[in-house]
């Protein structure tokens, strides 16, 4: 793993896990009415992504690009350095992502984190995360997944 994640990896204070089965995401579908994940500017955090089904998926976030620190425990392949904003997930491989939110609180709008796989995405393989000044909640009900905070 490169020095300056494992730096960047030091600041990270939630973390966040997303398994993608056949067309849902943490067991669930898309709902406009419901918030999965809320974060707050000014953290970083690492996400665990994983396909649980024998397909691939295409983790999509928006508002951040990530980092892509680590697949399956083991430093990422030459085309997975750089920043991101999807990553390509191959069945039962565990990606753990380094996302830093610094800047576009909105308690109102939802930014989305999908599978880019059009098939998949129009059936509702997505979710909404709502990205918060510290101390502010979002304006929409809150179903949130449960992030840990992580001991650092
Ligand atoms: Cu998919």
């Amino acid at each position: 793993m490169h020095a300056a994640h494992d730096a960047l990896h030091e600041d990270a204070t939630v973390a966040r896990t997303f398994e993608l089965d056949d067309r849902r995401i943490n067991g669930r579908r898309m709902d406009m009415g419901r918030v999965d994940e809320v974060a707050t500017v000014g953290t970083t955090e690492v996400w665990e992504v994983r396909s649980i089904v024998p397909m691939p998926h295409s983790f999509h976030v928006h508002d951040v690009q990530f980092a892509v620190l680590s697949v399956d425990g083991r430093e990422p392949p030459p085309e997975l350095a750089g920043r991101k904003d999807t990553v390509y997930l191959e069945p039962d491989r565990t990606y753990r992502l380094l996302l830093r939110f610094d800047d576009y609180a909105d308690p109102d709008v939802p930014y989305m984190f999908h599978c880019h796989m059009l098939l998949h995405e129009d059936e509702g393989m997505m979710g909404q995360l709502v990205v918060v000044e510290p101390g502010t909640p979002p304006t929409h009900d809150i179903d949130a997944h449960d992030a840990h905070r992580t001991n650092s």
